[in-house]
């Protein structure tokens, strides 16, 4: 898998250098370029942003940088990429989308500043690859650089080799439309604190009903929406 960001604050992705992507990378299974977007301009204040047409608040990315940073994350490829604009004004990210673009070869992230991009960019980007404004949830971050690396965790860790134990990807939270189950590990009593029993019962269909229940519980408790209506 290929991914391409460009974004204002290149160094916010220096952390994908480490950690499970870190290795991804090293594999060959992933390659990152991160592209910023002043690099595009040709002015010698290297603006990337203007006053609204109309009036109101705030600035707005100027299309012409985004024109060309986009052209530069596509270029030399002959795969159409998916080109994802963080936005909260966009559908919700969720697993299913995560598991959509796990299977994409290119994926370019386009981080704007929340107030936004001139709108003729994702028009433009449209003739470039398949575009998608998504939102991590109802909240309003500064930038998308924060979204663009969770959905480049959540996405990579989805293709095939990254993670050591595809096993581990089957069990957890959101797979199956459940919250995960509680874990426990040695020792067996914790500051007064014991494990159920059940677990240390070797009763593996005892087991496996008991963490379906906590499942079902907790998803009950904390996130009936994901529930079927009573
Ligand atoms: Cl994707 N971008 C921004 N700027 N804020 C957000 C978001 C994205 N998702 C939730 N809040």
């Amino acid at each position: 898998m290929r991914i391409d960001v460009v974004s204002i604050f290149p160094s916010f992705f220096d952390v994908l250098e480490v950690s499970l992507l870190g290795r991804a990378r090293g594999s060959g299974l992933l390659d990152i370029g991160v592209h910023d977007l002043r690099d595009h301009t040709h002015d010698r204040h290297r603006t990337v942003d203007d006053t609204p047409y109309g009036g109101g608040a705030g600035m707005v990315m100027k299309p012409e940088p985004w024109g060309e940073a986009l052209d530069a994350a596509v270029a030399g490829r002959d795969d159409r990429p998916v080109i994802v604009f963080p936005s909260p004004a966009g559908e919700r990210f969720t697993q299913a989308t995560a598991r959509e673009l796990s299977t994409r070869s290119h994926i370019v992230f386009g981080c704007g500043r929340y107030e936004g991009i001139d709108e003729r960019v994702f028009d433009y980007a449209a003739e470039l690859g398949d575009v998608r404004l998504i939102s991590l949830g109802d909240y309003v971050l500064n930038g998308g650089e924060v979204a663009a690396m969770a959905m480049i965790e959540a996405v990579v860790r989805l293709v095939p080799g990254v993670v050591g134990n595809p096993a581990s990807l089957i069990e957890e939270s959101h797979e199956d439309g459940l919250l995960e189950y509680p874990s426990y590990t040695k020792p067996a009593q914790w500051r007064g604190r014991a494990v159920p029993d059940v677990l240390l019962s070797g009763h593996h269909g005892r087991v496996a009903q008991w963490r379906r229940d906590q499942q079902v519980q907790r998803t009950r408790e904390r996130r009936p929406d994901l529930l079927p209506p009573e």
